[in-house]
């Protein structure tokens, strides 16, 4: 009968809707198993076949795990702030809830037309006041707690209230933004205000002032992996340093927590590398230096070569570091103004990028090396970093290439402390592994030894100690941007108080405006209702603030990654009012089994979440360390863009062979401008596409045609090459367009897509289907498979299983091509062979196995039966071909029963007629039997 994809995938996406059949019970008598996908970002463009690589890839792994008996957890939802919306209402003035509905829509639709066995029940979107509400909780959570260093985990702010009010600072062994020192006397006395202050620095939500990437033309800071080349990523509009007060998060405490935690994660090993790098663990020492004519201040240092202390023949502090004021000497200061000034352009990045234009300042002041007692001039550059160690180096310019180079530019002292750096130009400056010798007591030692040491001769002295640090930094959490949580949040007398829990969520007001106020203040500024009336408390008009009563809110709103930083412990109980997630449940489904998704998120997303749910451990809400057990990064699908070349300077277009005789420029046109699936451009098509096109002019082939360029190129709607899987599902089926993307090869490649080759897949669809019909008749046979068909079933089971198990999806499909391509060969329809077929294909072609399965006389879903056992009885050849040779050349084959052993194989051979004939004969010298394989006789 005529396979009717269309029909037959309507017909089950609407069973499984009216059935629930994906609805997942919180049923603990079952093994818990959590596939997840990253979570969507509903972009306007809706979904290109790039896009469900991932999620075909885990809604087999979630459907294969149903067979075997799992409750598995599949969700999806939506991150559903963010800027593209925001900026759309911008332009258009449209609520940004609108535009944000509008392609959850789309997105749906397109999700629910490929199969996808979520349980919708449990969706969630972060812009939901019902979903933020716990967002705004968290970071309350966060505000009220600190990280205590003595226990290793977060503690509410109240322990560390006791703490000062029985020891002061004393014992403190805490993260903080300064080391503080007072008393218990001295907090105890203290007004309210000033132990708020205080508290700020402890706080895991804090605010400070911090040097941010401040984007003006999007009017908002950004967070570091969201500037690239000193441009914001979105957009690339420039990006500046600019200080301003901020929310932050105090992830750097957990800075060793998240290095270790690395370990246990079954996570590809790039994606581990790269947040090992992020965070960045050194080790060193922090070293004072004295100030000549400066008595109140040093010059602390963090250096991981503390054993280089006798080379070090200057300083350089970073040009933000506070102390550069204090010593700048008046003949100095206008040179070191004007440093300051134009390094105040530059972002942290080209900072850090730019190694070969060394730049800086002399400040006019000497330091004085404890160690060697020699001055050092103090110098300001903009490779040092404020953000980083203490914001000040030693520069050891023999052994530092960055130090090397400033010393050339400056013409400063250049001392060899260690003995294999004969020549510093030509050498390496990795002198790790060469032996010290500048200094009596380091004289001879190996790096290890000098290092050790030197800080504990630094320790003896009291000018410093031996310490660890880490590149991370808090993450700034504030954006002045409207499509965001609003930070449950406000002021009074300048202090920032949290609001009631009671009182959440803080919905986010009605603006007129989504750009910043005419004050500069972020767009909330522009809400007419948005202050906090602490007697009644609510939120009321801004107009009635009164400082005493009513309060200003927060106007900044909470940044991308808050809100998809805990939505995997949401799905696990996502309609609970009163709780994130409750306990019980939060144990039972506990991490995610298997997380997949992006690269591109290494380094942002996959730190916050980890960090949010240790500390969500660490104050007892959850029992897990982190988040996301396996982790699986898909590789992109490749579009193939089409170019035309347009003559420089005209509106006048050349078709490819002919290009070469002008002067042209390659510029991308859609690839639904071509005709049929040729590289053939619809000119007319063409003109109609853009305004700028409309008058355009072409030179055609010989023969008429006008032919693009074509080349492979990331799949993006930017590139006009993207493909939509809509008509992908129209017209060869979603079971179709699933196969075909496993098809394509190696979940984690990337690979090229291209539309030809699905006819392959839904030719196989085809055969499949029709092994249970005889014609137009549905016709299976009740009658005992033979051997070889229940080893074409075992094969494929064993092939399948291991596949899945090892998520190598693209060798199944080829294993069931196989497989149903030896079924049709020996015509097998027996329904002890196709029923346990469709079993094992349904993960990936859900719906035609569905429409096979309910043929087949069952009345229930698929989807939860058992999934086809090995049988190895099956696998055993009955036969084996042995190669008879005769003196080591292969002369004859011989097919005997495997069964055998070597003496029956010996006499066997010895019976065969044709043996006979090759010997001549000859009786054998000796016979060499290798059972199973080969049988040499030697004459
Ligand atoms: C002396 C020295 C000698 C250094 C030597 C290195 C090699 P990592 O490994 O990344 O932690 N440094 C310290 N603070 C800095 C800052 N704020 N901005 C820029 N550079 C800074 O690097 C630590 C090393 O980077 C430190 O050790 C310091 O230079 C420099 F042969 O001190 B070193």
């Amino acid at each position: 009968m005529f396979y009717d994809h269309q029909q037959i995938e309507k017909k089950w996406q609407k069973y499984w809707e009216e059935n629930q059949t994906y609805k997942t019970s919180d049923s603990t008598d079952k093994p818990k198993f959590y596939v997840l996908d990253m979570f969507p970002y509903p972009s306007g463009a809706g979904l290109h076949v790039g896009h469900p690589l991932g999620y075909i890839a885990s809604d087999i792994y979630a459907r294969y795990k149903r067979h075997q008996g799992f409750n598995v957890l599949h969700p999806v939802g939506y991150d559903s702030f963010g800027l593209p919306a925001e900026q759309y209402a911008i332009q258009t003035g449209q609520h940004p809830a609108i535009t944000t509905e509008q392609n959850i829509t789309r997105y749906e639709e397109q999700l629910r037309k490929i199969g996808f066995s979520f349980d919708w029940s449990r969706e969630v979107r972060t812009s939901d006041p019902s979903y933020y509400k716990w967002t705004q909780w968290i970071f309350i959570e966060l505000f009220h707690s600190w990280y205590n260093k003595n226990t290793d985990k977060a503690e509410p702010i109240s322990t560390l209230i006791k703490h000062f009010e029985s020891k002061g600072t004393q014992d403190l062994n805490a993260n903080e933004t300064e080391e503080l020192h007072f008393t218990a006397e001295e907090w105890n006395t203290a007004s309210e205000m000033d132990k708020e202050d205080i508290l700020l620095n402890y706080r895991l939500a804090y605010r400070a002032e911090t040097t941010v990437n401040w984007c003006p033309a999007l009017g908002t800071v950004l967070a570091n992996d969201e500037v690239k080349d000193g441009k914001s990523e979105r957009g690339g509009f420039p990006v500046f340093q600019k200080k301003m007060m901020q929310w932050s998060m105090r992830i750097s405490a957990y800075s060793e927590r998240l290095l270790q935690g690395l370990k246990g994660l079954d996570w590809p090993q790039p994606l581990k590398d790269s947040q090992e790098y992020w965070i960045g663990k050194s080790q060193g020492a922090q070293v004072k230096f004295e100030i000549e004519s400066h008595p109140d201040e040093v010059i602390e240092v963090f250096t991981t070569r503390p054993d280089t202390i006798f080379g070090a023949t200057f300083m350089v502090l970073a040009p933000e570091n506070p102390l550069v004021e204090a010593i700048t000497t008046p003949e100095q200061k206008a040179e070191i103004d004007s440093y300051i000034e134009e390094t105040s352009k530059k972002t942290e990045r080209d900072r850090m990028a730019d190694v070969k234009n060394v730049s800086g300042a002399f400040t006019g002041s000497y330091a004085l090396n404890p160690f060697s007692n020699e001055r050092m001039p103090v110098y300001i550059s903009d490779y040092v970093l404020i953000g980083y160690g203490t914001g000040a180096v030693m520069a050891v310019p023999a052994h530092d290439e960055r130090d090397h180079r400033f010393a050339k530019k400056f013409n400063l002292e250049i001392k060899k402390v260690v003995e294999t750096d004969e020549d510093i130009q030509e050498k390496s400056f990795d002198s790790k592994d060469s032996v010290c010798v500048n200094s009596d007591f380091l004289n001879g030692l190996k790096y290890d030894e000098a290092k050790a040491l030197i800080i504990s001769a630094i320790e003896k002295r009291g000018i410093g100690h031996g310490t660890t640090n880490y590149r991370q930094r808090d993450a700034i959490f504030s954006r002045q941007r409207y499509w965001g949580e609003p930070v449950p949040i406000y002021y009074k007398d300048g202090m920032p108080y949290t609001l009631p829990t009671s009182a959440l969520p803080l919905e986010l007001p009605e603006v007129e405006k989504y750009l910043p106020t005419e004050d500069g203040d972020p767009p909330l500024g522009n809400a007419k209702t948005f202050a906090w009336d602490e007697v009644n408390q609510k939120v009321v008009d801004t107009d009635l603030i009164d400082e005493k009563t009513i309060f200003p809110l927060e106007l900044s709103t909470m940044p991308g990654w808050a809100g998809s930083s805990w939505y995997f412990l949401r799905y696990m109980d996502p309609h609970d009012e009163n709780v994130f997630v409750k306990k019980d449940l939060a144990d039972y489904w506990g991490q995610v089994d298997l997380y997949i998704g992006g690269s591109e998120h290494a380094t942002g997303h996959l730190l916050y979440s980890r960090f949010w749910n240790m500390f969500l451990k660490d104050r007892g809400y959850i029992n897990h360390n982190e988040p996301f057990q396996k982790l699986i990064n898909q590789g992109m699908i490749l579009g193939m863009s089409a170019f035309v070349y347009r003559i420089e300077g005209t509106n006048k277009y050349v078709s490819k062979n002919l290009a070469k005789e002008y002067e042209t420029q390659q510029i991308h046109v859609d690839v639904s401008l071509l005709k049929g699936t040729s590289d053939e451009l619809d000119t007319e098509a063409f003109k109609a596409w853009r305004p700028d096109f409309a008058d355009a002019e072409f030179i055609f082939e010989e023969d008429g045609k006008f032919i693009t360029e074509r080349e492979v190129e990331k799949m993006s709607k930017s590139k006009y090459n993207v493909v939509n899987p809509d008509d992908i599902c129209e017209e060869y089926g979603a079971d179709g367009l699933r196969l075909y993307e496993m098809f394509l090869g190696p979940l984690e490649q990337s690979k090229p897509w291209n539309t030809q080759g699905l006819s392959g897949v839904y030719g196989f669809l085809k055969k499949f289907w029709n092994l249970y019909f005889n014609g137009e008749v549905f016709e299976v046979s009740d009658e005992e498979p033979t051997k070889a068909e229940y080893k074409v079933l075992h094969t494929l089971i064993k092939k399948v299983v291991y596949d899945i198990e090892n998520f190598s999806f693209n060798t199944s499909v080829s294993s069931f091509m196989i497989a149903v391509n030896e079924l049709q060969k020996i015509k097998c329809n027996k329904r002890n062979i196709l029923e346990p077929l469709s079993v094992i294909i349904s993960p990936y072609a859900p719906h035609i196995c569905e429409e096979l399965w309910s043929l087949l006389g069952h009345t229930t879903s698929i989807e939860f039966e058992k999934f086809p056992v090995l049988n190895e009885d099956y696998l055993v050849e009955d036969e084996i071909e042995y190669p008879i040779s005769i003196n080591g050349k292969t002369k004859h084959k011989l097919a005997l029963s495997a069964q055998l052993s070597a003496k029956e194989v010996e006499d066997s051979v010895m019976k065969d007629e044709k043996v006979q004939q090759f010997l001549e004969g000859k009786t054998p010298k000796k016979i060499i039997v290798v059972p199973g394989r080969i049988v040499n006789i030697v004459i």
